[in-house]
C-alpha cells in the first residue's frame, strides 16, 4: 500500500482524498492538512497535520498531493523533491514561469522524476481517444483547433487574468499534449462582457494560440456562461475533423470525474506518465504571455 498525504482540504483536496480513500487500488489516505481544521477532519484521514511541511516529513506519507492555494505550490513541491517523495501538484504548478523553472531545476538536480502536474484532462477518456485518432493519422495533418471552456459561474475572487491562468491553462496544456509541439504566441481578444460577469470581469475571452509549426488554436474561455459546464475541442485536419463528444455537465467535478481517478491511478503506477514539471513551466509561460496580451491588447510571444 502507498501512503498518500493530501495538502489542502478544499474542493480539489477533497476530491483527491475521497478517491484515494475509496477508489484507487493500492493507495491509502494516511494524512491531511488544512488551516481549516474542520474541513481537514471531514476527510477522515488517520493523521491531521498542522502544516504541509509536517505532512511531507511524516514517515507514513510516501507520496503527496498538493491541493492548497497556488502561492504554496512552489515551497511544498520543493520540499517534496528535497524529501525524495513523488508529488502530484494541482494546476497551475506555479503562478510564474520563474518559480516553475526553480522546480524543474530542483527536480533535475535530484536525479529522479518526482513531480507530476494535475493536468487531469490528459487522463480523460474522450481526450485520450481524440489523441489516439490524431496520432493514428485519421484526419491527416492538423491545421486548426477550436476549443471552448465554459463554466457556469466562478467565485467572486476570480479576475480577468484568472480566466487565463486558472481556466484556459488547461487548454495551454492539452493543446501542447494533443499536437506534440510548443505554443509560441498568444493573442487575447475580448468582446463586450456578459451581464452575468461581476463589474470589471472581462468574460468571455477569445484566446488565440499559435504553435511552433503554425497550427492556429482558438479558445473561447467563458467562466460565467450560466447554463452549465461545457468543454469542447475540435481538431481540423487536412483530411477531416475530430471532436470531443458534446456533453454539458454541472461542473468540472462531474465532467472530469473519470479523469481525476485515472490521473491518481496513473500517478501511483510508478510509470512516468502525466504532465511533468517542464509541462507546468511551459503552461506557465503561455499564461504569462496571455496575461500580458490581455493587458496590452496585442499578440505576445511566449518566452520560454
Ligand atoms: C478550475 O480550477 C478547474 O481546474 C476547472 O477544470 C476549470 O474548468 C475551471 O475554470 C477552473 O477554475
Amino acid at each position: 500500500m502507498i501512503g498518500v498525504g493530501v495538502i489542502g482540504a478544499g474542493l480539489m483536496g477533497s476530491i483527491h482524498a475521497r478517491l484515494l480513500a475509496h477508489d484507487v487500488p493500492g493507495a491509502r489516505l494516511t494524512a491531511v492538512c488544512d488551516p481549516d481544521r474542520a474541513a481537514a477532519e471531514r476527510l477522515d484521514a488517520p493523521t491531521l497535520h498542522a502544516d504541509g511541511f509536517a505532512l511531507i516529513a511524516d514517515p507514513a506519507v510516501d507520496a503527496v498531493v498538493i491541493a492548497s492555494p497556488v502561492p504554496t505550490h512552489e515551497p511544498f513541491t520543493l520540499a517534496c523533491v528535497a524529501a525524495g517523495k513523488p508529488v502530484l501538484c494541482e494546476k497551475p504548478l506555479t503562478a510564474t514561469s520563474e518559480a516553475a523553472r526553480r522546480i524543474v531545476e530542483a527536480e533535475r538536480a535530484s536525479g529522479r522524476r518526482l513531480v507530476t502536474v494535475g493536468f487531469m484532462r490528459r487522463h480523460d477518456p474522450a481526450y485520450v481517444e481524440l489523441k489516439a485518432q490524431l496520432d493514428a493519422g485519421t484526419i491527416g495533418r492538423p491545421l486548426l483547433v477550436h476549443c471552448a471552456h465554459r463554466n457556469p459561474s466562478v467565485h467572486a475572487f476570480f479576475d480577468s487574468a484568472m480566466i487565463i491562468t486558472d481556466s484556459a491553462v488547461h487548454e495551454a496544456d492539452i493543446v501542447r499534449w494533443l499536437l506534440g509541439e510548443e505554443i509560441v504566441s498568444v493573442d487575447v481578444r475580448t468582446p463586450r462582457s456578459t451581464s452575468r460577469a461581476r463589474e470589471g470581469l472581462r468574460d468571455p475571452q477569445l484566446i488565440l494560440l499559435t504553435t511552433a509549426s503554425d497550427v492556429l488554436v482558438d479558445v473561447e474561455a467563458f467562466v460565467t456562461a450560466g447554463y452549465g459546464y461545457d468543454i469542447r475541442c475540435e481538431v481540423v485536419g487536412e483530411d477531416g475533423t475530430l471532436a470531443l463528444p458534446l456533453a454539458v455537465a454541472t461542473g468540472f467535478e462531474e465532467r472530469f470525474a473519470d479523469a481525476y481517478r485515472n490521473e491518481l491511478i496513473a500517478w501511483l503506477s510508478g510509470e512516468p506518465v502525466g504532465a511533468t514539471a517542464a509541462d507546468g513551466l511551459a503552461a506557465a509561460a503561455v499564461c504569462e504571455a496571455g496575461v500580458r496580451s490581455l493587458a496590452e491588447g496585442r499578440a505576445t510571444p511566449v518566452a520560454c
